[in-house]
């Protein structure tokens, strides 16, 4: 019931030229691939572009961040409207390297995902332990808590659109992915918290990705497990025979 999602996070990789260079080789690698959604995440210099490249095909393209207001004076920042003003449909929101390197607060990812819901965006929420917190015993509190501030405010019968990407930081672009029982225990605390937040059939309804190293090799023992609704990618989605591999060995 849940149609799983696989995702490319392209983060401060790849120009205009060379998003459409791989778009050449990977749309026609996987334009038979009915059986997950497939999503794009350019850098913003080269989202309008792939957006009309994908035009038409069964992969979609979305932004890596965005403000939470429609306009205003803050430079650098690109806003709901202007990405829904070039038909982007995905937003990935509270990624750990904007926490990380770009300050970005669970309050900020909340007013930003209720910003993607007013605009129909659809929303991916980046959650996910430190190595640190791991060996505390803290992943569960963590997790919770990011849960619960992204979702605060948040009505059930606006849910609906809302993907939750667990990133543990320990596993992101370290070769290190998390074991598939790691990522279904941390899934389903993540969905327990969701229905306290939202109620079960919107717990239920909602898909929950894994990322972090993520590869051709590793995503079948990931995608058999019934708690993970997809992956986000990283560094594997920049190649795109093994992106496209990739997708083919989640069936
Ligand atoms: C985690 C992931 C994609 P990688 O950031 O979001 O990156 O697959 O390179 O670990």
């Amino acid at each position: 019931m849940r149609k799983p999602l696989i995702a490319g996070n392209w983060k401060m990789y790849k120009t205009p030229k060379e998003s459409l260079a791989f778009l050449n080789e990977f749309l026609p690698l996987v334009r038979d691939h009915a059986a997950h959604d497939i999503t794009l995440f350019p850098t913003m210099s080269s989202l309008g572009y792939v957006i009309e490249a994908v035009k038409g095909t069964n992969v979609s393209a979305g932004a890596q961040t965005m403000h939470w207001l429609n306009e205003g004076p803050y430079t650098g920042q690109t806003s709901p409207t202007m990405l829904a003003s070039i038909s982007c449909t995905h937003v990935m929101l509270g990624h750990s390297e904007r926490r990380i390197y770009a300050n970005e607060t669970d309050d900020m990812v909340n007013w930003k995902l209720k910003a993607a819901l007013a605009h129909n965006l659809i929303p991916i929420v980046c959650v996910g332990e430190s190595q640190e917190k791991r060996q505390s015993g803290l992943t569960e509190a963590v997790l919770n808590w990011q849960i619960a501030c992204a979702l605060n405010g948040i009505r059930p019968e606006h849910a609906g659109p809302i993907v939750i990407a667990y990133e543990p930081i320990w596993a992101i672009g370290t070769g290190s992915v998390a074991t598939p029982d790691q990522v279904s225990e941390a899934h389903a605390i993540i969905r327990r918290e969701v229905a306290v937040r939202l109620g079960k059939h919107s717990a239920e309804r909602m898909r929950i990705l894994y990322g972090g190293s993520v590869k051709p090799e590793n995503i079948a023992k990931l995608m058999v497990e019934p708690e993970i609704d997809g992956v986000l990618v990283g560094g594997a989605s920049l190649d795109p025979h093994s992106f496209a591999q990739l997708i083919h060995n989640s069936v």
